[in-house]
């Protein structure tokens, strides 16, 4: 399917699939998701290689990936808007007690309690950048208290802004429902975590739709179990598939999805593909570029 949107917009490219009878030295552009460490640095006349996914940790991280090659990731409109839909859901499942509404029904019990309005209720949004800024829009005009964290200062509209490090503890306190949608980089990882849940206010709920590795689930476990955490909801695992022993499945307090909050649309993705490989014929640069001593 990903390669026949490719050949109907440019029929005359000599696409191969995996390393089938390719020489190295023919392949010009790579189209890759989670390549084996190693995979990419056998192509000498390489001139760029294009994500499949947004982010892009698991190529960052190979030692061997030639530094030289530009890396190109997916910066999408379908992507942005599926992400969106995401965190529109979770914040409202969160905010609206719909788990809690479930039980009671499953209960059969008729019991009231007050729901505040959104405009009560603080989102705070790990990762200021394509997908965070476009979740804050949707949630915007639902009306809740926006708040953003990311690594440069940023200046938006309607959206306190915090960034770096100093920024992360004001920021997590005036967080009810957090929304991690961050790059994994060695700055990142683990940023979930016993620590940073103590400084969220008590009752707060998490969504991490980012990447498992900003989790320490152990600690999201026991944040739970105090009660001091009221929920979360988690698209993203340090071991994907989830193992089926792993104590998040059944947790009453969690919701788990199969990293699923938003997919890489194919035909809009090999438009890009496509688009950069005629620019790049043109003489012009690829977009969308990684950098690699910021790790995203
Ligand atoms: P961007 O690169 O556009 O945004 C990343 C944001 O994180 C930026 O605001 C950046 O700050 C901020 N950031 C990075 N490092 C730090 C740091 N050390 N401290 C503070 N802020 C930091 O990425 P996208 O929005 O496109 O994607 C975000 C992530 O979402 C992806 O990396 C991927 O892991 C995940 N994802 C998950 C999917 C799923 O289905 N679950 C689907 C698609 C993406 P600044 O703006 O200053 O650079
Ligand atoms: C992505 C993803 O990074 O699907 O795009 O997780």
């Amino acid at each position: 399917m990903w390669t026949g949107h490719l050949r109907r917009l440019l029929p005359d490219l000599d696409i191969r699939i995996g390393e089938e009878d390719a020489h190295p030295a023919d392949i010009a552009y790579c189209v890759a998701w989670k390549p084996k460490p190693g995979s990419l640095n056998r192509y000498p006349n390489l001139k760029v290689v294009f994500s499949m996914g947004a982010g892009v940790d698991g190529i960052v991280a190979d030692p061997t990936y030639p530094r030289h090659v530009p890396l190109s990731r997916v910066v999408d409109d379908t992507l942005s808007q599926g992400m969106t839909e995401y965190v529109v859901l979770h914040t409202l499942y969160w905010h609206r007690h719909v788990g809690d509404l479930a039980s009671l029904q499953a209960q059969r019990k008729w019991k009231q309690f007050a729901i505040p309005r959104a405009d009560a209720v603080r989102v705070g949004i790990l990762g200021f950048g394509v997908l965070g800024q476009h979740a804050a829009a949707a949630l915007k005009a639902l009306n809740y208290q926006l708040s953003g964290w990311s690594a440069s200062p940023k200046k938006i509209d309607g959206v306190t802004a915090f960034h770096g490090p100093d920024g992360l503890g004001p920021f997590l306190a005036q967080s009810d429902i957090l929304v991690c949608l961050l790059p994994l980089t060695p700055e990142t990882k683990g940023i979930l975590n016993a620590k940073t849940f103590a400084q969220l206010p008590k009752g707060a709920c998490i969504i991490n739709c980012a990447r498992g590795g900003h989790l320490i689930e152990e600690d999201l476990v026991a944040a739970l179990d105090t009660g001091h955490l009221r929920g979360a909801t988690l698209d993203v695992f340090q071991i994907e598939p989830l193992p089926a022993t792993s104590p998040l499945w059944a947790h009453p307090k969690v919701v788990v999805t199969p990293h699923v909050a938003s997919m890489t649309d194919p035909a809009s993705f090999m438009r890009h593909v496509a688009d950069t490989i005629r620019r790049m014929d043109q003489g012009l640069p690829p977009e969308n570029l990684v950098d690699f001593t910021r790790g995203y």
